[in-house]
């Protein structure tokens, strides 16, 4: 049966469910770069780069596999600028019995998946996505009938279902969970990996000077683009990251460092949801690291609960949620976004380096998402929608089933504690804690009022304040409500003042 297989900007795998069972005597693949994807958002530069070059070299392994592929450029006369309109362009050039396509990372493309049938006129299958542990169904059974979701319940069932790191039905070591070794500040004396970049081949090259002409208003350098990506240079990453890197993962996962943004970290999120590398792959390398006693077990346990643990739970929260998940705004946050999130230009230290490091790399780790642009954004009261458009634009692994939920749920609160059980909200003390941002700052982290205080100090406590109705009922709130219980009515708002003239003075 001749077959039409649609591969996505994200399904770049050559596993991927859609050419399980391709015959390329009679089949084509289609691929297509459209306005509508490369416009949703205003994406990095680095994340148009990265989908674009990864689709033309994937492409161009088919081909070489003997596989037929129409791919269609952006720049192509005719481009219609949406994958619904390339679809039947395709259809009248191929004349197709079926689409096979793989169900997409985002709810907006599913939506869209589901009319072609009847707007095409062609059978559409619309496969499952098995790049993952859990699949939707998988991450629905988990949650049916509970009344919480909580994202360790999730993970330990997941480790005893693939049986990684685990000794019959024990986790290895005795314990699931080595977070609290996780926490530690970065001393002076530990050397940060050179990590491996991969520098542009023609391909990429190409498509950086398309992307420069047509998108140079886009947020993001590009000159500074080495992402991987083929599969042999995310491979290469991945043992980059396992040998230099993995060993400190652990205890080095919440440390921020002036002009070192990847510390580390893996790196390795733009290839995996893009389909150049599969989780299962990689949690099997970092298991096999600790098998040698090339890492400790809290790096491979700290590592392999970021992808099978939140990587999954936050995908199986998006889809079965979805689409009221995108609404959510539990605080009833109305802040527009500040045009320091994308200028950078501010004198809070912390905010300058996140902010800068996203425009030079489309990369930030997880606490500086979480607990720094993150947190300020919570404290600040940003609307959700708009920050979360911020989050999907700015980094080269952003999607929305990922960052969505990382953003609404974890980040936000928006959600009301579906996905997380309380707040990340810190005052200026948890980021000098955690980073050395704070001794060439403009402000005082250790002022809790005046103008030179540390903005997150006020910030922090008008949000307890502004939010009490909500949140001091949460146990995990306790301790900084009882705090406050001590405070005068003319302290808090005194407080709320303060933080709302620097706000206010944002624009
Ligand atoms: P490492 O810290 O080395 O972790 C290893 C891997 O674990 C990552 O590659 C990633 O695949 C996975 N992982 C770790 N934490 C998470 C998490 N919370 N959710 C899902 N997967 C996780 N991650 C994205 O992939 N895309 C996003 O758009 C995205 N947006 C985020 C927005 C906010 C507000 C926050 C707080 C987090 C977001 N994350 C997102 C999660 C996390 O920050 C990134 O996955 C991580 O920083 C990627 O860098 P790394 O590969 O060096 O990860
Ligand atoms: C992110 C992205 C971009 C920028 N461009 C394209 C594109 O031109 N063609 C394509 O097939 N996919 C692209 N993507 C990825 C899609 O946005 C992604 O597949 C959907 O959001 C579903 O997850
Ligand atoms: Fe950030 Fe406050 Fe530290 Fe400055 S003093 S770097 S604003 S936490």
């Amino acid at each position: 049966m001749k077959t039409l297989r649609l591969i996505l900007g994200d399904q770049l795998s050559r596993d991927i469910s859609s050419l399980a069972d391709i015959d390329p005597a009679t089949d084509v693949v289609l691929m297509v770069e459209v306005a509508e994807e490369t416009t949703y958002v205003p994406h990095h530069k680095q994340k148009l780069v990265l989908v674009l070059s990864a689709m033309r070299h994937l492409a161009a392994a088919l081909a070489e596999q003997g596989i037929t592929v129409d791919y269609v450029r952006l720049d192509d006369g005719g481009n219609t600028g949406s994958f619904s309109g390339e679809l039947a362009r395709a259809i009248d050039r191929h004349r197709p019995e079926r689409i096979v396509v793989c169900e997409p990372g985002e709810w907006r493309v599913l939506a869209m998946m589901r009319r072609w049938e009847d707007d095409l006129g062609v059978p559409v299958d619309i496969r499952d996505d098995t790049r993952f542990f859990a699949d939707r169904a998988r991450f629905r059974r988990w949650a049916a009938g509970r009344r919480t979701f909580r994202m360790e319940h999730f993970y330990r069932a997941m480790r005893r279902e693939t049986g990684l790191l685990m000794d019959g039905g024990e986790p290895i070591g005795g314990r699931w969970n080595y977070d609290a070794e996780n926490r530690k500040r970065l001393p002076a004396d530990v050397a940060i990996p050179e990590r491996r970049r991969f520098p542009a081949d023609a391909i990429t090259r190409d498509v950086m000077a398309l992307i420069a002409e047509r998108f140079a208003d886009y947020f993001g350098d590009l000159d500074s683009f080495a992402w991987p990506v083929t599969r042999e240079d995310a491979l290469a990453a991945l043992d980059d990251f396992i040998e230099t890197a993995l060993p400190r993962f652990g205890d080095y996962q919440d440390a921020m460092k002036a002009g070192a943004p990847f510390l580390h970290h893996a790196l390795l999120s733009p290839a995996l949801n893009i389909g150049l590398l599969n989780p299962r792959e990689v949690c099997a390398r970092a298991v096999a690291a600790f098998g040698t006693g090339q890492v400790p077990l809290n790096a491979a346990e700290g590592f392999i609960r970021q992808i099978l643990g939140w990587r999954e739970y936050v995908r199986g929260i998006y889809w079965l949620t979805m689409p009221g998940y995108a609404e959510t705004n539990a605080l009833d946050a109305r802040r527009p976004l500040p045009a320091l999130y994308w200028n950078g230009e501010t004198p809070m230290r912390c905010m300058a380096e996140v902010i800068g490091s996203t425009r030079e790399f489309a990369y930030s780790h997880h606490i500086q998402r979480l607990m720094v642009t993150g947190n300020f954004a919570l404290l600040a009261g940003i609307r959700p929608k708009e920050i979360a458009e911020w989050y999907l634009a700015v980094y080269a692994d952003a999607f929305d089933w990922v960052e969505l939920p990382n953003t609404h749920g974890m980040a936000m609160f928006a959600d009301g504690g579906l996905l997380a059980s309380k707040p990340y909200a810190a005052s200026g003390a948890y980021i000098n804690r955690m980073s050395d941002f704070c001794g060439d700052c403009a402000y005082d982290v250790k002022k809790k009022a005046g103008v030179d205080a540390c903005p997150f100090n006020a910030m922090y406590w008008a949000f307890l304040i502004r939010n009490a109705d909500k949140l001091a009922a949460n146990p995990r709130m306790a301790m900084p409500y009882r705090a406050l219980a001590g405070w005068s009515t003319e302290r808090k708002t005194g407080i709320v003042a303060e933080a709302n003239a620097f706000l206010d003075s944002l624009g």
